[in-house]
């Protein structure tokens, strides 16, 4: 029988040479598994991946990732062949908004602007002013035209935009359910077995764990901090992935991951095998209907013009 890695070098082979044949680009994100990193054409955040989606020259565009993620790409290139490995790949954030319960919420504010996090489905998007990652919140609030704004749908990251503004941002209840599961015993448990290390955290995390770390920033953010601080120990307080994608562009230095909560079941749902078969059928393909798309794509479009 083979071995993990043996069988995972077979794949690997299979799905480069489908790739040709098929003329794919993969795309992966920072919270993909270590072997889709590794065969990813590019591995990054939502906003980078969006850029890359929207310039792509391949006909078909793989997404390992997760759903919005892939309708994102969608969104930016509809002429293309936008396949998600898995298409029971979720996000339970994106599912605590609707785009009913987005509209009841506009009524309710009629003065606000809508701020929506990527992590959202396209009709959100499609009523939304302008979309965001947490790598532009803060420049995005700063350059809306608005004093009051309704942002949607991660309740932390709003909190932590709010620290950094004086206009006045009104939450939504959701919340990253990996994130949440990072409590104040974690910090003070890596503060003692590794006193010198910072710790790097994701703004989807509680504020009080925010307010605890020493860093706060996106997947992107984290990455350069970890590898531009002196300090040759990070914790790292976001995804696990983020930890195999710096391990491997960092050798010199020790990544250690502040709760083993923080696995992301959704971004693991891809892997090698189901690639290959969805380079194989060209399934399952990941649309959204014209006109939501075209009213999305005003939202997201907004969004790669601030970085
Ligand atoms: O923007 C993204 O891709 C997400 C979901 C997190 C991050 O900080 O990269």
């Amino acid at each position: 029988m083979l071995n993990i890695t043996e069988r995972n070098k077979i794949l690997a082979e299979k799905i480069l040479s489908l790739k040709e044949e098929k003329d794919a680009l993969i795309l992966a994100h920072n919270y993909q598994a270590e072997e889709v990193q590794l065969i990813a054409d590019y591995v990054g955040d939502s906003f980078g991946l969006s850029q890359q989606a929207a310039k792509a020259k391949e006909q078909v565009i793989v997404f390992c990732g997760v759903h919005f993620m892939a309708e994102s790409a969608y969104i930016l290139a509809p002429d293309k062949t936008v396949l998600l490995p898995d298409k029971n790949a979720g996000c339970p954030l994106a599912d605590t908004i609707t785009e009913v319960s987005l509209q009841a919420a506009k009524e309710k504010y009629p003065g606000a602007a809508v701020v929506c996090y990527v992590n959202s489905s396209a009709s959100v998007k499609a009523i939304s002013d302008v979309c965001c990652t947490s790598s532009n919140a803060m420049q995005v609030i700063n350059g809306i035209d608005a004093q009051q704004i309704l942002f949607v749908p991660d309740k932390n990251l709003a909190h932590w935009v709010q620290q950094h503004t004086t206009k006045e941002i009104i939450p939504w209840e959701g919340a990253c359910v990996t994130h949440q599961r990072v409590y104040p015993e974690h910090i003070k448990k890596v503060r003692e077995l590794y006193p010198a290390a910072p710790i790097a955290v994701h703004p989807e995390c509680e504020p009080e764990i925010v307010a605890m770390a020493d860093f706060v920033g996106s997947t992107t953010a984290i990455i350069n901090f970890a590898k531009t601080c002196p300090e040759k120990e990070v914790i790292i307080g976001t995804e696990m992935g983020v930890i195999t994608k710096l391990q491997h562009e960092v050798s010199h230095k020790n990544f250690y991951l502040l709760s083993q909560g923080l696995i992301c079941p959704n971004m693991k749902k891809t892997n090698l095998q189901n690639i290959c078969a969805a380079l194989e059928s060209l399934e399952p393909k990941i649309t959204v209907p014209e006109p939501i798309r075209a009213k999305a794509y005003l939202a997201l479009e907004k969004m790669l013009s601030y970085k």
